[in-house]
């Protein structure tokens, strides 16, 4: 039975990821940080066959733990301070996260393999980092491939091209088995709702019921190219079976504003965007990313990987989601 350890379990990823991997006959180890994490009882109750490991990616002897209680194949590195708003109050905390956090665990896979990244006898553990459209930033560049520039940003989009690179370079230096995914964003009725997708759907089902007035947004221009979690995860997974580790650019090649977002999430319940959207300046960024979207050619050639659910499939998804858990919250 193959083995994975996931960082970030407790997240949308890592819990579509999780799925994908039990599917197919894993065996899943989830590292867990915190005494009083409220998501633990989350996982439990929802993947009740991932086993939990205790750990932080801040602290490497704890990661060396995990790795040798979990003795696992493939690595997933999906763990990060991952809200881009939040990453100018807390910079220093997202580079150590979400930065140092990929150093630490590559380092951590090393000092396991007694300082070796592989052998013919011993292939080595398989590493994915989870890189992110966000590095590409104010790129000049549009739709963005692995061969595009990037000009990240926020601290957030810094911390995660030092990951991406310090990734690439234990690839160069090491040998190992280590690829990043470039994900354009990616949804669905799991994501948190600090981020604008799930803010729109849930505010649509509150205000179609009765619950909220009015749905209060920043930058409604901003272009992103919105895709489906549980398609993006397949994808992750695809890296690490090929026979040489590489860079994945993971999209859908279309791109659709703010904007756009809210005025299909309100229409699918048959109200009009404009009546409910209010705009607060205190939402903008310092720095804002105007227009992301993908060229993910390589990954449709090389993995043979193309994502199912469409800009309207995803919006429907996440709006009757919300739909649904606000009318059982009403009751
Ligand atoms: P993003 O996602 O920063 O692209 O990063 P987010 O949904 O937070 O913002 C997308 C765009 O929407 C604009 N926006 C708002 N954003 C939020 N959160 N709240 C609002 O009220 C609002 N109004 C407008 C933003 O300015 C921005 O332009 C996500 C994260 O998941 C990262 O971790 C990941 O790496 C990238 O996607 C790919």
């Amino acid at each position: 039975m193959r083995r994975a350890l996931i960082t970030g379990i407790t997240g949308q990823d890592g819990r579509h990821l999780s799925e994908t991997l039990l599917e197919k006959g894993y065996e899943v180890y989830g590292l867990i940080r915190g005494q009083h994490n409220p998501k633990r009882a989350l996982i439990e109750r929802e993947l009740p066959s991932v086993r939990l490991l205790d750990g932080d990616l801040t602290d490497q002897v704890s990661l060396i733990t995990a790795l040798q209680k979990a003795q696992p194949d493939e690595v997933y590195n999906l763990g990060a301070m991952s809200f881009v708003t939040l990453s100018w109050n807390q910079p220093e905390l997202t580079g150590n996260v979400t930065g140092l956090g990929a150093l630490r665990m590559l380092e951590a896979i090393r000092n396991v393999q007694g300082g070796n990244a592989s052998s013919a006898s011993a292939p080595g553990i398989r590493f994915y980092q989870a890189s992110s459209s966000e590095m590409f930033g104010a790129s000049e560049e549009v739709p963005q491939s692995e061969t595009t520039r990037f000009h990240p940003r926020s601290p957030y989009g810094v911390a995660k091209v030092f990951a991406h690179h310090i990734t690439i370079n234990y690839r160069e230096s090491y040998g190992m088995f280590a690829c990043s995914g470039i994900l354009f964003n990616h949804e669905g009725p799991r994501r948190g709702p600090e981020f604008v997708t799930r803010k729109i759907s849930r505010a649509v089902a509150r205000i179609k019921l009765g619950l909220q007035d009015k749905l209060t947004l920043g930058n409604l221009d901003s272009k992103r190219d919105w895709g489906y979690a549980g398609d993006y995860v397949k994808a992750m997974w695809l890296m690490l079976q090929q026979d040489k580790p590489d860079d994945f650019v993971i999209g859908t090649g279309e791109c659709h504003s703010v904007g756009d977002f809210a005025e299909a999430a309100f229409k699918h319940v048959g109200l009009n965007w404009q009546d409910y959207v209010t705009l607060d300046a205190s939402l903008l960024r310092p720095a804002e990313v105007d227009i992301l979207q993908a060229d993910p050619s390589k990954a449709a050639k090389m993995l043979g990987w193309t994502p199912e659910v469409t800009f309207d499939g995803l919006v429907k998804l996440m709006v009757d989601s919300d739909l649904k858990a606000e009318s059982h919250a009403a009751r």
